[in-house]
């Protein structure tokens, strides 16, 4: 009897918020309560394999899960290529079976979340696959333990103590990752070091890799295109010079004999002053092709990265364009090329890059950024699953079928490769991501990378119900609130299309009348915004720079023409009268003022939802998301003064009367010189 009524006991722990005692979001989403050893013996877990991954699946339930027994079965029906998994109900037990150990393991995850949220475990039966083989986290992390655009603490990699001293974290950052379904992550900033290549760094790399393992993710490195002569010592690093690709073929092959299952190079290459094929006169797919050529002996894949633009009179939207559809069809098929969301970098609204859809020979994949450079760093709560799906949802009318984002990068033309990638967010923070609810981001982004097809409404509902209680009341207002968030940001920030109007280098808070002289116009918010006493916006119509023309009809022609342009990415398109008349009727001016006044009611709002709710939020948690939500209601604040009075000095028409009144000189405003470091 005392056995029964303590399991009952526990399951109610499952469901109640732990109110009582502070939390500080260490345990992410995996609140999950242990089994006691009186439960253990009620159920038995049984899994006849014992390879780590199997094993770390037979574990987390053993550890985890109250109801029942269950049978984990490696079932040769399946895809022993895919992770997919199958759960079914049988004969009073639950019997997970897969294709490999990690479907096991994502398996066995699965079968935890369904208990953690409450679901139906009776008579179950259902069928996962991926949609991406490669569900991927690239960190930015330096080997001095700084993190480019890290806003959550140190690196969590400590190289100094690597690899005699294993933190306990690294285990359980790739526990949280499998939860979720990533299975490899780049461990090293884009700007690469060449030092990562070092022999005593591969060890540091090897033991990462191992601690890993066990949880199914795969490790690969980002790599300093100039790594033969800056490392090895070599005359230079032409891909086309033997000597080079002797190099990186040795280098390979001691990182495979230490990593048998190293994933692979992500590699920025003559991008933003880094080296790469062109410093030989040769082109991307020569640089591409000579790193695959070294990884191909072990299944290794070449990440090429598509972020590339240079300060020439062209618009900066289309270069990434112009410089890589040329060499379709000259990538070998174990590269990748890593393209990012929009033609920009990271805005908080872009159009989809038009590279998807105009590479039909060439495998791509979708680099989103989990980080919040641009969307006010940890400080505000962005909710980024919306901004996810707006990309991989985007219709390209590339071809007759399988013409979204998402279609056309799952289904490449050599599949079943497929891949997508996020910039963590992650870094030594108790918390792991700076603010709560930017763990939702890293969440959103592994469950998206597993299924594309969920809806941001119900990632949200399942992380608040895992992450703070599965209370209706609460994950109904929260979920609201997190969906409204990515509307809002854009509102506060850049509404109607307007991009890059950050502040010079950190990116956090607004500086639209930024210039330095001398500087490069295309880091320059003016080159942008074009403001002037005509009106806003950036003209890339046939009449402007033509970038449209990069989109497959009808996209182009709908971008291309200001009536059926979506008001959204207006002033992305279009230079644009002030006194324009909107579909609402108001002029482009007056829609202006208003949308930005919006951002700063919803994130008002926001916080009075989160007050209403400390009755049902723990008391460390609340104070601390209480306390971000006001540094994220007077950033909006500036940033709506700060841009509607600079650009207030071009339009010269009032601020309508019925809106709230600037609290902030513009003179003032510009003085503000914030001292973030940026890392390079
Ligand atoms: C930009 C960042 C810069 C990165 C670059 C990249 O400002 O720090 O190095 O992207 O993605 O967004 O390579």
């Amino acid at each position: 009897m005392a056995k029964v009524a303590r399991y009952i006991m526990c399951l109610m722990g499952l469901l109640l918020p732990s109110l009582g005692h502070a939390e500080d979001g260490s345990q992410l989403w995996l609140r999950y309560a242990k089994v006691t050893a009186d439960e253990a013996v009620l159920r038995k877990i049984h899994c006849p394999f014992t390879d780590p991954v199997a094993r770390t699946a037979t574990e987390e339930l053993q550890n985890y899960w109250h109801k029942g027994n269950v049978d984990l079965l490696l079932d040769k029906k399946w895809d022993t290529q895919a992770d997919g998994y199958r759960i079914r109900s049988m004969g009073g037990k639950t019997v997970i079976s897969a294709g490999t150990s990690a479907g096991l393991l994502y398996g066995a995850f699965h079968l935890l979340r369904l208990q953690q949220l409450g679901g139906n475990l009776q008579g179950l039966d259902l069928t996962e696959k991926p949609s991406y083989a490669l569900r991927m986290l690239n960190h930015w992390d330096n080997l001095d333990g700084t993190v480019e655009r890290g806003y959550a603490g140190h690196s969590l990699w400590k190289w100094d103590e690597l690899p005699a001293v294993i933190s306990p974290r690294y285990r359980e950052y790739a526990r949280a990752n499998a939860s979720i379904g990533i299975n490899a992550v780049v461990l090293n900033n884009v700007n690469a070091s060449p030092l990562i290549l070092r022999d005593d760094y591969l060890e540091k790399v090897k033991a990462l890799a191992d601690s890993f393992r066990p949880y199914g993710i795969r490790v690969f490195l980002s790599i300093n295109f100039s790594a033969p002569a800056l490392l090895g010592k070599l005359e230079n690093s032409d891909p086309l010079n033997p000597a080079v690709l002797r190099w990186w073929k040795d280098k390979t092959s001691e990182i495979y004999q230490q990593i048998p299952d190293f994933g692979g190079f992500l590699v920025k290459a003559n991008s933003e002053g880094q080296p790469g094929p062109q410093d030989y006169g040769r082109t991307h797919a020569d640089g591409a092709n000579m790193l695959a050529a070294a990884l191909r002996p072990y299944s290794g894949l070449v990440l090429w990265r598509a972020f590339v633009y240079n300060p020439s009179a062209e618009d900066r939207a289309k270069q990434a364009y112009q410089e890589f559809v040329p060499l379709d069809g000259q990538f070998d098929d174990n590269v990748i090329l890593q393209v990012k969301n929009g033609p920009i970098d990271f805005q908080p609204r872009e159009p989809y890059n038009p590279l998807f859809g105009a590479m039909p020979q060439t495998s791509q994949m979708v680099e989103f950024q989990i980080t919040q450079e641009y969307l006010g760093f940890s400080n505000h709560l962005v909710f980024l699953a919306p901004l996810f799906k707006e990309t991989l949802d985007a219709q390209t009318y590339a071809q007759a079928h399988a013409s979204t984002v998402a279609g056309l990068t799952q289904q490449g033309p050599h599949p079943p490769m497929s891949a997508i990638a996020g910039v963590a967010n992650i870094g030594q923070d108790r918390n792991w991501c700076g603010h709560h609810f930017a763990q939702a981001n890293w969440y959103a982004f592994g469950r998206l990378a597993w299924d594309s097809s969920l809806s941001s409404d119900s990632l949200a509902r399942e992380w608040l119900s895992a992450t703070f209680s599965p209370d209706p009341a609460l994950v109904t207002t929260l979920s609201q609130l997190m969906i409204d968030s990515r509307e809002a940001v854009v509102n506060y920030m850049m509404p109607l299309g307007l991009h890059h109007i950050f502040a010079f280098e950190h990116h956090y808070g607004p500086e639209p009348w930024g210039d330095i002289p001398g500087g490069r116009p295309d880091w320059m918010p003016w080159y942008y915004h074009n403001a002037d006493s005509l009106g806003i916006g950036f003209d890339r119509t046939p009449s402007g720079s033509n970038a449209v023309a990069q989109y497959h009809s009808p996209i182009r022609e709908q971008f291309a023409n200001i009536s059926s342009c979506p008001e959204k990415y207006l002033l992305w398109f279009h230079h644009v009268p002030w006194t324009y008349r909107m579909k609402n009727g108001q002029s482009l001016w007056d829609n202006l003022c208003y949308t930005y006044q919006h951002g700063v009611d919803q994130t008002r709002h926001f916080q009075q939802v989160w007050d209403s709710l400390e009755e049902k939020v723990d008391i460390q948690r609340f104070g601390e998301v209480r306390s971000k939500l006001k540094i994220q209601t007077r950033d909006a604040v500036w940033w709506r003064d700060a841009c509607l009075l600079y650009f207030q000095t071009f339009s010269k028409m009032p601020i309508p009367v019925t809106l709230e009144r600037p609290i902030h000189d513009l003179d003032e405003l510009k003085k503000i010189k914030l001292e973030l470091k940026h890392h390079n």
